[in-house]
């Protein structure tokens, strides 16, 4: 099946062309060009013709789930033979004629065909990323492709945050120079391009006095030039800043914090409005995570505007939930419905020694029904970024029959050369830990945890074949994957250096076993310390349980 997955398939049969397929598309001229552009590939005489009809009205548009109108659904009508597929693709926009074309290249790469009506739309308003961690920002190019990344698996939006690009945060007053404005205007047009949203977050937190009007004349100039190259959508970020109003004037002017913020967001979106009454806004609260009961968050989201988004990350900065419940709480105490920051798969602070490979979990499936959207906070890693993305993606898309395992194996088969993706499952269910709480090293602990039981009990050769068997999966992924360093490789390197130390002691603990040979005992225990003393998080205990439990049976001291 596809991904992320379509809402409705009523299909009689699935065809596969004879041929190759071949898409031939009719759309309208300028969205041709932008799919082209986007790496799409069509031909004169295609054996799958696609015609693009885009008219706006209810049938195109209506999702009864919410009872909203959205321009992001389409409908496939899909007829023909392995000779020849016919389809025509309903939309009430071009967006909507986009992710048709997601969803028919990926029939098409498949070559599966579901003859048939598929009839598509999202469930979640707002489905996207920020770049909004601390460290490298990533380059213009990596951008560029997360971006068309997302914007093939059917999300809408790009929040610009990262919080080491100095002109966002800390020299948040000073223009743009030329060059890197230029740049931001190219990705703001790509990112139109693959008709996705591009929000410009400005955090003048950590400096700002609210009540100078110097400092909101700074603002609304830096905003300004923002407008210039085509940006629209706005976000003013407060998250990550003293609690403690730190400059007098604002002491006197407004007593408490959240008076001082309250009166910036709503100055701010007056001015962005007046600007252009396209714009929009975005705010992140100084408090952006809790019950949302809390005295700040409730009295901030009762007095600014309605139509500003509220960020906000959930009971935690990193939550491992996010529950349906937690969001009608929200609106209840702030008249707005939550905006999720969701901080995975983010990695940066006390989290640096993780990588979070895994597909998301622990998001609720009707939580479209309260929530904005959800916008996943991204790891500076951007090739790693990409595979926990796409499952983010299908989460966002189809939360209702969002399944994480088959999410995961597709992203992984999207991302990871054909060769290599079984020994990258072996690797990749180390990197499970985080705030999701997955568990780690799972397909490890069935092994191990059998052997060990048989161990115990004293079958010695059911533990060994069971070890045999592991260990020989976990070898040739070591060994495929130690002289692997371009792409995601190369920003794995610390974990994939842990992952073939891993299998070297795990080598030898086959090899005590089979031995007994005292000299290779005191071997794995040297290993297993220094192992043990590097922070790079990889396996679960599971894999320290068991060689502690081969030393201790084997009279060696660890
Ligand atoms: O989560 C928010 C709103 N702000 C920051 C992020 O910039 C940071 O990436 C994450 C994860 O460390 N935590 C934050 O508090």
């Amino acid at each position: 099946m596809v991904h992320p997955l379509p809402q409705k398939i009523e299909a009689k049969e699935y065809i596969s062309c004879a041929e190759t397929p071949a898409i031939k598309l009719t759309a309208p001229q300028d969205f041709l060009e932008k799919r082209k552009a986007s790496g799409s590939v069509f031909s004169e005489s295609g054996n799958v013709e696609v015609t693009a009809v885009i008219k706006d009205c209810r049938e195109y548009s209506y999702i009864n789930e919410i009872a909203k109108f959205t321009r992001e659904k389409y409908i496939l009508e899909i007829s023909g033979d392995e000779k020849q597929i016919e389809i025509k693709a309903y939309a009430a926009s071009q967006r909507g004629l986009w992710y048709a074309l997601n969803t028919i290249e990926k029939f098409a790469a498949k070559n599966s065909f579901p003859i048939g009506t598929i009839t598509d739309y999202p469930l979640f308003e707002m489905r996207g990323l920020i770049e909004g961690f601390y460290g490298n920002p990533w380059s213009f190019e990596a951008r560029r492709e997360i971006i068309a990344l997302a914007a093939k698996n059917n999300m809408n939006t790009y929040f610009y945050a990262p919080k080491d690009d100095s002109y966002h945060r800390r020299r948040w007053r000073e223009l743009y120079p030329e060059k890197e404005l230029s740049e931001l205007a190219d990705l703001v047009r790509f990112t139109g391009d693959v008709y996705m949203d591009f929000h410009y977050c400005i955090a003048p937190g950590l400096s700002m006095c609210y009540s100078s009007e110097a400092d909101f004349e700074d603002l609304v100039n830096k905003t300004k030039q923002l407008y210039s190259i085509g940006i629209r959508k706005f976000g003013l970020l407060l998250d990550d800043i003293p609690e403690k109003l730190a400059h007098k004037e604002d002491v006197e002017q407004y007593g408490e914090t959240v008076n001082a913020h309250i009166d910036l967001i709503n100055r701010y979106y007056d001015f962005v409005i007046k600007l252009d009454g396209e714009n929009e806004l975005t705010i992140c609260p100084m408090l952006y995570h809790g019950k949302g009961n809390e005295y700040y968050i409730a009295k901030l989201g009762q007095t600014i505007p309605p139509m500003v988004n509220i960020f906000w990350t959930g009971l935690d900065i990193c939550s491992r939930e996010i529950t349906t419940y937690e969001a009608i709480r929200f609106i209840d105490n702030t008249k707005h419905r939550p905006l999720y920051w969701d901080n995975y798969p983010v990695n940066d602070a006390e989290m640096l020694n993780e990588m979070h490979i895994g597909p998301i979990i622990g998001r609720e499936n009707d939580l479209y029904k309260s929530a904005k959207g959800l916008i996943a906070n991204c790891m500076e890693y951007a090739q790693c970024t990409k595979i926990p993305l796409m499952t983010i993606a299908d989460y966002l898309w189809n939360p209702e029959k969002y399944d994480s395992d088959s999410s995961f194996r597709n992203a992984v088969d999207a991302n990871i050369e054909e060769e290599g993706r079984e020994h990258f499952i072996i690797f990749a269910d180390h990197l499970k830990t985080s705030c999701l709480k997955d568990a780690n090293s799972y397909i490890m602990e069935q092994a191990l945890v059998k052997a060990a039981a048989m161990l115990t009990g004293g079958d010695f050769l059911g533990a060994f074949s069971e070890v045999e068997e592991y260990g020989s999966k976990l070898f040739a992924a070591a060994d495929y994957l130690k002289d692997k360093n371009e792409g995601i490789y190369a920003e794995l390197k610390r974990w994939k250096d842990k992952f073939v130390f891993c299998a070297e002691i795990f080598e030898q603990a086959v090899e005590y076993m089979n031995t007994g040979d005292e000299e290779v005992g005191k071997k794995i225990a040297e290993m297993n310390a220094k192992y043990n003393s590097e922070a790079t998080v990889l396996t679960g205990f599971c894999f320290r349980a068991f060689i502690e439990l081969i030393l201790a049976g084997l009279d060696v001291e660890d």
